[in-house]
């Protein structure tokens, strides 16, 4: 049926094109869901168009650009879904385009680069070194950053902001640093003149963004009358904290919700604790006891209970009444268990190493400095460790050493896991024997049994 239909952007909603004046790197469901709705809803949208480059997916640009860059947001709440076209992406370009890239890059109307490159991608190798020198096409974001900003300098297209959107702790300044550093290693001139020209803005950025099925495609062409390839399903939930300066202007996404602050690391710490923390659990924990998604998983109470737990030691480092804690954990209940948001904790397992030394590392830490032993950070730790152990394969940015880690057996191997998180807490042998203890509990036989006790 569906392909009869008048295709979105092709055929339905031409519309005037705001001028390209962001940038952005990672053109995934989440930067759709996320930056590009509060573009849209700003008070000058009409300024504002985004050049959104693909990241770990080429195919994203193909199908965008076929829709005139056009897609539509499903909004999923228990009481039912509402839709809407997102027009803020005028151009929609495959990651390896580096010379448009570039192009835009060192355009003086641009005065925003937003970064969805995942946690993983804030580092360099020497590839990117190699690349950059030799005047090649780096393969990498960062790379293909530093060479858009070294043709803004040369082109003197004056200051711009470079905004990171990844679930990292300051990740403006893990930012500044992997592109000054990865800058200094090609030319010294250029990373002085990033120190002087680029500003790096720190962000918590919120909402959950599950994968797009073929279902979701065919309840847009359903209910909307038009074919969409390429909508994007998220939660009525979301929230954005933005810390830093913009010294070439910026869309107003305040008139959208979006909250600038002078001190972001609280609002950070709460959302990669009490929301990544809790995902990191369900997502290890959940998938041994036999769950598939968030919500089935919340619905255990084995899990429930290891949340629950993690999210009052957690709590104890987050201070500042205008975080409303109480608040913001019955919150987190209500949108993990928004059933008809179909999370799958498979998703969420992902780039463990990376993921927990922000959700989990910072919570033990404080606990152990404070004479506790750090139990519900622990448990998150133990169940990837068990994860790990019947799922081998499991993506990981250090996939190598999990694997050699995973060739000792009982608490060395949980050392030598823990040793990627956290050289220091690795040493700690109270740490080390507890993550152990609960490790085992995760053994599948051990696992089955505390569900049918609960
Ligand atoms: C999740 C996040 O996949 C993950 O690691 O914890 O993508 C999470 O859904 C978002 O940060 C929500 O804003």
């Amino acid at each position: 049926m569906s392909a009869e239909l008048p295709r979105l952007g092709r055929d339905v909603m031409p519309q005037p094109k705001a001028p390209v004046r962001m940038v952005h790197l990672g053109l995934g469901a989440f930067h759709r869901s996320h930056q590009a709705w509060y573009t849209q809803h700003a008070g000058d949208a009409g300024k504002w168009g985004i050049a959104s480059f693909t990241g770990r997916r080429p195919d994203a640009a193909e199908v965008l650009a076929a829709q005139d860059g056009l897609f539509t947001i499903v909004e999923r709440s228990d009481a039912g879904d509402s839709f809407e076209v997102v027009r803020s992406i005028v151009e929609a370009v495959d990651g390896a385009d580096v010379q448009r890239l570039v192009e835009l890059v060192a355009a003086t109307q641009t005065a925003v680069v937003t970064l969805t490159i995942t946690e993983a991608a804030y580092g360099f190798g020497a590839d990117d070194v190699t690349l950059l020198r030799a005047g090649e096409k780096p393969t990498t974001p960062l790379g293909r950053l530093v060479r858009g900003l070294a043709a803004r300098r040369d082109a003197d297209a004056g200051p711009l902001a470079v905004v990171s959107c990844d679930n990292l702790s300051d990740n403006g300044n893990v930012a500044r640093h992997a592109v000054a550093n990865l800058a200094r290693e090609v030319d010294a001139g250029l990373a002085d003149w990033i120190d002087a020209n680029v500003s790096f803005v720190s962000t918590s950025v919120d909402r959950i963004t599950p994968r797009t099925t073929a279902d979701d495609v065919q309840l847009v062409a359903r209910k909307c009358g038009y074919r969409d390839e390429a909508p994007v399903v998220a939660e009525p939930f979301r929230n954005w904290v933005l810390s830093g300066d913009f010294p070439a202007g910026r869309p107003r996404w305040e008139d959208a919700g979006a909250l600038f602050v002078d001190h972001i690391e609280p609002y950070e710490n709460r959302k990669l604790w009490l929301l990544n923390g809790a995902h990191s659990i369900l997502a290890y924990a959940g998938q041994l006891r036999g769950h598939t998604t968030v919500a089935e998983a919340l619905a255990d109470p084995v899990c429930l209970h290891a949340v629950e737990e993690f999210w009052d030691e957690a709590s104890r480092h987050l201070a500042g009444d205008d975080l409303r804690i109480p608040e913001y954990r019955a919150a987190l209940l209500d949108r993990f268990g928004n059933s008809r948001i179909a999370h799958h904790l498979a998703q969420i397992a992902m780039d463990a190493s990376t993921k927990l030394r922000m959700r989990a590392i910072p919570v033990l830490r404080a606990e152990r400095a404070a004479g506790r032993s750090g139990e519900g950070a622990a448990r998150m730790i133990a169940a990837w460790a068990a994860y790990v152990d019947s799922n081998p394969g499991l993506q990981d940015p250090q996939s190598e050493a999990v694997a050699v880690a995973n060739k000792e057996v009982g608490s060395e191997r949980i050392a030598a896991l823990v040793a990627l998180l956290d050289a220091e807490l690795a040493r700690d042998s109270a740490v080390v024997e507890l993550v152990h203890k609960l490790s085992i509990s995760f053994a599948p036989e051990v696992s089955a049994n505390a569900g049918t006790a609960a």
